[in-house]
């Protein structure tokens, strides 16, 4: 067996891994990163479903660890499509010379930390291990597919495609009936675009989710000449923003408004498009009576785009706006004005049964060609705890987290010497602009890496009662939120068997703040080890 030396392991080629690896090499460290997809990209190499995009806007939805990368970039649109996404890394990967330092094909099998020699061994899924000082985990908070377990779905001999491990070739629904499971972002993305293809399209609703619409559009030349003079100066306003978006807060109350006015402001920010909504005032996350004046607006909407009266009432939201994640759609609720667009309510009438060639709900058999998966991830924690990293005494990650997920600023893990998450559990991640929080992880670490070497530790670990506290702050915030108030898989509870916890840190700015002071103190929080 091969055994390589290293300074650095990285675990996933996407955002995170891509920076790591390009800001490491900055710094002399030698460094690799394994990837188990054929491609770069992570979750924007996967989902490649019709109609993936995002809904942060591509000019922030970017890196900016490089001027020149980011004033020669040309988006074309506001909301970047999944292949112009794609283009964009492999464009970076190329640029910077990464794709020699990236494995591709090739899963993290195990990591297990040595103490004695401060190290972890890392074993790959082609045999080879490596020794690496430091293991950073940019694996995705969104990345491990949750597949169904519906009575007889692996029985279903037609084709069957999972959103987010999407085929290369593109699926043929033309002249087919396609039955979706799922209606949550990805279900919403591509539910208008295979209802104009395929003849006959069944969307099986498990609970209805509130979508505002992207309006996305071409990027004016003066629009992006705007952002560009003035890069630097953008990227650090928006850091100074809840999300870290560029989504300017209505510091006003939606109850210390008249009727009219909230429906005027609702209404500017529906025409507008975007997650911009919840920014619409400054309680709708933090009061449910605030907060249900948005929902009502929504459901109005709802009631005016679908022109049947059932079906609008069946895709009507009940729970508190932005508890499971908004969505943001290009003529989703329309969709179902459409003549081979059917609507199936499987709260009340949960699937009985898939069959080779069928659905059964009730005492109805749909016949279909093809089933689409939409139903997600095991989010937040499940592609750290898919693979078997063991820290010290021998216990895993997922042993440790059986509890719920606990992490030291969402960047490290008490018992875990020297590991590192991007965006884990515990930081703003999902709650904020990817990218900017990806890099300013990245720009975190390599600053540790840097003080361990320079001051010749060869550990460093979060402290536990750090950690606990951590957490409880975490928790404290949370709770003041309309974030527990429903199922959602920020919380967990689309895993069956998986501990309900919240995990996402709320406030970009007091959260970089945070970690500012952990570093000036001399890593407070943290025990390092000579
Ligand atoms: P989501 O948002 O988790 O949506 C999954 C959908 O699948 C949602 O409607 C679920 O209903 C439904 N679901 C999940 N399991 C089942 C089963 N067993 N039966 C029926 N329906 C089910 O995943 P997405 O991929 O759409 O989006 C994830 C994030 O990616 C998104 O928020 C963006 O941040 C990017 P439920 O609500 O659980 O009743």
């Amino acid at each position: 067996m091969t055994m390589e030396k290293i300074d650095v392991v990285i675990v996933g080629a996407g955002f995170a891994g891509i920076s790591a690896v390009y800001k490491f090499k900055q710094q002399g460290l030698k460094a690799v990163v394994f990837e188990a997809g054929s491609g770069v990209g992570g979750t924007w190499y996967f989902n490649k479903y019709p109609g993936a995009r995002c809904d942060t806007h591509s000019m922030e939805y970017s890196f900016q660890f490089s001027e020149e990368l980011q004033q020669d970039w040309e988006w074309s649109e506001k909301y970047a499509t999944q292949p112009e996404i794609l283009e964009y890394l492999n464009h970076t990967v190329d640029r910077f010379n990464l794709r020699k330092d990236i494995k591709l094909n090739t899963r993290v099998e195990k990591a297990i930390w040595n103490q004695s020699d401060s190290i972890w061994e890392v074993s790959i899924s082609s045999g080879e291990l490596f020794l690496a000082d430091y293991l950073v985990m940019a694996t995705g908070c969104l990345s491990k597919p949750n597949f169904p377990n519906i009575n007889g779905i692996d029985t279903f001999s037609g084709e069957v495609f999972h959103t987010s491990r999407w085929p290369e070739i593109k699926p043929d629904f033309t002249s087919k009936t396609v039955g979706i499971i799922g209606t949550g972002s990805s279900g919403i993305q591509c539910i208008p675009i295979i209802a104009s293809e395929a003849k006959h399209l069944i969307v099986y609703q498990r609970t209805p989710n509130y979508s505002v619409p992207a309006r996305n559009e071409g990027l004016s030349q003066d629009f992006v000449a705007n952002i560009k003079s003035r890069y630097r100066l953008f990227r650090e306003d928006n850091y100074k923003q809840g999300f870290g978006l560029n989504l300017p807060l209505n510091d006003v109350s939606a109850l210390d408004v008249s009727e009219e006015e909230r429906n005027k402001v609702f209404e500017k920010q529906w025409q507008k498009g975007g997650l911009g909504f919840l920014t619409s005032f400054n309680d709708l996350l933090f009061n449910m009576e605030s907060n249900y004046h948005a929902q009502q607006f929504i459901r109005n909407k709802i009631k005016t785009l679908v022109k049947d009266p059932d079906v609008a009432e069946k895709l009507m939201p009940r729970t508190p706006l932005a508890c499971k994640r908004l969505c943001v759609d290009t003529g989703y609720y329309e969709t179902f004005n459409r003549k081979n667009v059917e609507l199936v309510d499987i709260k009340t009438n949960p699937i009985d049964l898939i069959k080779s060639n069928s659905v059964i709900v009730g005492n109805q058999e749909h016949v279909l060609d093809t089933l689409i998966i939409a139903t997600g991830f095991d989010a937040m924690t499940g592609a750290l705890t898919n693979i078997e990293v063991i820290g010290k005494g021998g216990v895993s990650i997922k042993d440790k987290w059986k509890t719920g997920p606990s992490a030291y600023l969402g960047i490290a893990i008490s018992g875990f010497p020297n590991l590192f998450m991007i965006t884990g559990p515990g930081s703003p991640s999902v709650l904020s602009n990817m990218v900017p929080s990806i890099e300013q992880h990245v720009n975190w670490i390599s600053d540790c890496i840097e003080y361990l070497r320079n001051k010749n530790f060869t550990s460093i670990e979060a402290d536990l009662n750090a950690q606990k506290s951590w957490m409880e702050e975490l928790n404290e915030i949370s709770d003041q939120t309309i974030y527990p108030h429903c199922q959602s898989w920020y919380l967990g509870t689309n895993i069956k068997g998986k501990k309900q916890a919240f995990t996402a840190y709320l406030g970009v700015p007091p959260y970089i703040d945070r970690c500012k002071e952990v570093v000036e103190s001399g890593y407070e929080g943290f025990s390092l080890s000579k």
